[in-house]
């Protein structure tokens, strides 16, 4: 027998390298997918599979982690080995703007899932991930956090996912379910949404490189994050429904850099040297020097970052480092991918992507091109 998994949120970056995963180790995948009025399938297009053909192995459902029956329905259909609840409002700074939406689906809608298995008495023979976060932490008690760092969580998202985390530890405990949660800090890709930021500088100087935009705007460029690649992170995810017993664990790669350092990072990787002048939100970066022939819109001298207000946040959590300890321990888990590696992988997608419009633009052809971040 296939074992079988169900993903919530398997068209987000997570799902997709999740999904590619089980698909791989044997499983049969379900995936559960919003209905939405453009196709939103992108990221699992290379894995689709005709529901045509006989030994379909990944099998797309709609859904909504607002809608209780619909969850019991696909569950009571599916009857999964493993539930993996990635599907969530993932952005931070978004979640002030529509916080009880954030509460609904990544709250509540962790709940809903939780007690749809319970009700179905698949509590028993059903084991459950879910998609906890490092913005718990928040203002962090202590440095790197642990898995016993108190949470002070900073915003309407981080408040969500705080109830999802205690939910999961309470049906783990009440009802003796095979429950986990990731405390996953922050992970990336090519295949990361373009308003997360590494994605939005990689992407933003790409662009400007090619001379499709003039200058990235970005918020705190002082915050610190420990940044690990998503592919990495999907293999902890399986990792910690296959032990003997459930736990919660921290998934980081224990490195820290702040936001500069990545810009700088991705403009070196373009053949761009950065000066940073100017203080707060008078920060900007200019040209100084270029190489190779990655950069043919700019010259040395352009401003092509600066500061723009609109990105700070109400309550913004400054700095997080996680310790990986507990996961190197007991599930043999270690990140393969350096933040360094990380950024070349996505400096190269985005520019094969800024290198194809700016070919359609000579070309005559309008840009398909989203600006707004
Ligand atoms: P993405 O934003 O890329 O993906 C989120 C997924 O959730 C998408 O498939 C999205 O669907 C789906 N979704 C959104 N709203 C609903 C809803 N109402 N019902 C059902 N599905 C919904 O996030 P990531 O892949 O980066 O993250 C995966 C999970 O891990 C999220 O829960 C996130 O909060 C959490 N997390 C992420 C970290 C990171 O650094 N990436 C770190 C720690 C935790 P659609 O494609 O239609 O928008
Ligand atoms: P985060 O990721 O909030 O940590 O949440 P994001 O990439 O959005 O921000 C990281 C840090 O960069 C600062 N920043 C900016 N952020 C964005 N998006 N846009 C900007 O222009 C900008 N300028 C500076 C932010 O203020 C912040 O400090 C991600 C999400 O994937 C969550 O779902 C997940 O739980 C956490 O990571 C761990």
């Amino acid at each position: 027998m296939l074992k079988k998994a169900l993903v919530t949120g398997v068209t987000g970056q997570d799902g997709s390298y999740l999904a590619e995963l089980l698909l791989e180790k044997g499983y049969e995948v379900h995936g559960i997918k919003r209905r939405t009025s453009l196709f939103n399938t992108q990221r699992v297009d290379h894995i689709y599979q005709d529901p045509h053909v006989e030994e379909q192995r990944f099998i797309l459902h709609y859904g909504d982690l607002a809608d209780s029956s619909n969850l019991t329905r696909i569950l009571q259909q599916v009857q999964p080995d493993e539930v993996y609840n990635l599907g969530a409002q993932s952005h931070v700074a978004v979640s002030f703007e529509a916080p009880e939406y954030t509460a609904d689906v990544d709250a509540i809608g962790t709940l809903r899932l939780l007690e749809a298995i319970r009700l179905l008495g698949l509590d028993k023979s059903t084991r459950f991930y879910q998609a906890s976060t490092s913005e718990l932490y928040g203002l962090a008690q202590e440095t790197p956090q642990t898995e016993t760092t108190p949470f002070h969580p900073r915003s309407p998202y981080a408040i969500a996912k705080l109830y999802a985390y205690w939910i999961t530890v309470n049906y783990r405990e009440a009802y003796g379910m095979y429950a986990c949660n990731g405390i996953l800090f922050n992970h990336e890709s090519p295949r990361r949404g373009e308003t997360f930021v590494t994605r939005k500088i990689t992407r933003g100087l790409a662009n400007i490189a090619q001379g499709l935009e003039s200058c990235l705007f970005i918020g705190n460029m002082d915050a610190q994050r420990d940044w690990g690649h998503a592919k990495d992170y999907a293999y902890a995810q399986w990792l910690m429904l296959q032990q003997e017993q459930p736990d919660d664990f921290v998934i980081a790669t224990g490195i820290q850099h702040s936001v500069r350092d990545f810009i700088r990072m991705a403009a070196a990787e373009l053949g761009i040297t950065l000066l940073f002048e100017g203080e707060g939100v008078n920060e900007r970066a200019i040209v100084a020097g270029i190489v190779g022939d990655n950069a043919p819109a700019l010259k040395v001298g352009d401003v092509i970052v600066r500061v723009d207000l609109r990105y700070f946040r109400p309550a913004e959590v400054e700095t997080l480092l996680g310790d990986p300890t507990k996961a190197k321990q007991k599930l043999g888990w270690e990140p393969e991918i350096t933040v360094q590696e990380l950024c070349v992988e996505m400096v190269a997608a985005d520019l094969h992507e800024a290198k194809r419009h700016a070919l359609l633009k000579e070309h005559g052809f309008k840009l398909p091109i989203a600006v707004e971040n």
